[in-house]
């Protein structure tokens, strides 16, 4: 039985991880943080009562800033393979505390690289660190001559969380270099889930459709929505992931959809799920998204109705304007093929919002508050 270890398991990506590898009959620990509330809602559904027999979920506490904490750890688990997904993840939130970011996601690589260096694991233990695209900052300058970015494009990054990550890319390369370690980056591009947490746009919209159209919501107020995303499904991409360590020789991967959209467009198809058409006026601050047709009589919103605004609030200090990637290699060298396209993405998104939403409005007319995650 192959034995994962999976930092940042409580995330998107570590949930739907952790069900793959446990589906591929791994014994899968993960390392979660202590917090005054629980946060292990996304994968309590994967929980196994340690006194079984044959367990093959094991959560421990721990923290990337921890390094004795990360070597004991490894030391335990003795891992066949580590995923380090465990990050402060949020760009904007990146530029309100950049020196924990550069800790947790910088030098927080590097302590678990050298958790498996000091343990003599090098031969032993695969190592995944979860790069991203905000590595190249979108100048256009720097994409392919198909338009692209790939393996061989230059960085920029245009953040703390983008300057903490290029440490870590560069760090896990160095340690495959200096120690023969198979250690390797998957520079993936925006993914997104049912699972997503609820600040990042494509979630923040999601479920700001489904409260809209139920009357729990009256606007939506977002950032620059200008910006272009390549978006994927993040159950695609733990996919890519898991066949990068599988490779016979360590090496690094775009992994990517290859079409960009821009935050805009997103919105006017969660829109649309639900049965409402939005139409955009106005320009920069003033821009608004309003109601020019609502075609599904179980939610009535008002024609003309102002549902989104701007708020620059939710500027960022130095944006990333467009990210598009070239899976390619991804697609020749991995076989990785996603499953998903944004069509299908935005739909299973917004029915999510929409049912979990109903399921609230059921309880609060009956009487009953529910607190979560969700509020
Ligand atoms: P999430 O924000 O959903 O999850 C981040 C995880 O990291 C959580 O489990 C969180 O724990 C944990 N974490 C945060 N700080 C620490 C710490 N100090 N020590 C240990 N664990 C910590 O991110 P995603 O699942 O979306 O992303 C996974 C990884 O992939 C991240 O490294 C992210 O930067 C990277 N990435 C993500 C992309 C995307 O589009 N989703 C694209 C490219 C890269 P807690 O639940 O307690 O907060
Ligand atoms: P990103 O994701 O910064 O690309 O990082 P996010 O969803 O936060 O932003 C995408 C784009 O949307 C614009 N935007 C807004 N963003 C948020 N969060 N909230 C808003 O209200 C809003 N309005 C407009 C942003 O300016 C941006 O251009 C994600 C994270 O998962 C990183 O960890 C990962 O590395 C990258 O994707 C690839």
């Amino acid at each position: 039985m192959k034995v994962a270890l999976i930092t940042g398991i409580t995330g998107q990506d570590g949930t739907y991880l952790a069900e793959l590898l446990l589906e591929k009959g791994y014994m899968v620990h993960g390392i979660k943080r202590r917090s005054s509330l629980f946060n292990t809602d996304r994968i309590d559904h994967l929980y196994q009562d340690p006194h079984d027999d044959n367990v093959t979920f094991k959560l421990h506490y721990g923290d990337l800033t921890d390094s004795t904490n990360l070597i004991r750890l490894v030391q335990e688990i003795q891992p066949d393979e580590i995923y380090n997904l465990g990050a402060m993840s949020h760009v904007k939130v990146s530029f309100d505390s950049p020196e924990y970011v550069a800790n947790v996601d910088g030098i927080g690589t590097l302590r678990i690289l050298e958790a498996v260096r000091i343990l003599g694991l090098e031969k032993k233990t695969r190592v995944y660190q979860a790069s991203t695209s905000e590595l190249y900052g979108g100048m256009p300058e720097n994409k392919n001559d198909k338009g692209f970015y790939d393996e061989n494009s230059p960085f920029y990054p245009r953040s703390p969380y983008g300057v903490a990550k290029i440490y870590g890319f560069w760090i896990t390369k160095n340690y495959r270099e200096a120690y023969g370690m198979f250690a390797c980056n998957g520079i993936l591009f925006n993914h997104e889930s049912p699972l997503r947490g609820e600040t990042f746009v494509t979630r923040k919209i999601t479920r700001a459709v489904a409260k809209i159209a139920q009357g729990l919501q009256k606007k939506l107020f977002l950032g620059n929505l200008d910006a272009e995303r390549d978006w994927g499904h993040a159950k695609d991409y733990v996919e890519a992931m898991w066949r990068i360590l599988q490779q016979d020789v360590a090496e690094d991967f775009v992994i990517a959809t290859g079409v960009t959209t821009r935050v805009r467009e997103f919105v006017r198809l969660a829109f649309a799920e639900v049965g409402i058409t939005i139409d955009f006026t106005g320009e920069g601050v003033e821009e608004k998204g309003i109601v020019s047709a609502c075609s599904n009589p179980e939610f009535q919103v008002a024609i003309g109705t102002e549902v989104v605004g701007v708020d620059p609030t939710y500027f960022r200090p130095t944006e990333v304007d467009l990210l598009i990637g070239d899976p390619t290699k991804s697609k020749t060298k991995l076989g990785w093929q996603p499953k998903y396209d944004l069509a299908a993405l935005v739909k299973e998104m917004v029915a999510t919002d929409v049912d979990h939403f109903k399921k609230e409005s059921l309880l609060k007319s009956h009487g009953y508050t529910i607190k979560n995650q969700y509020e």
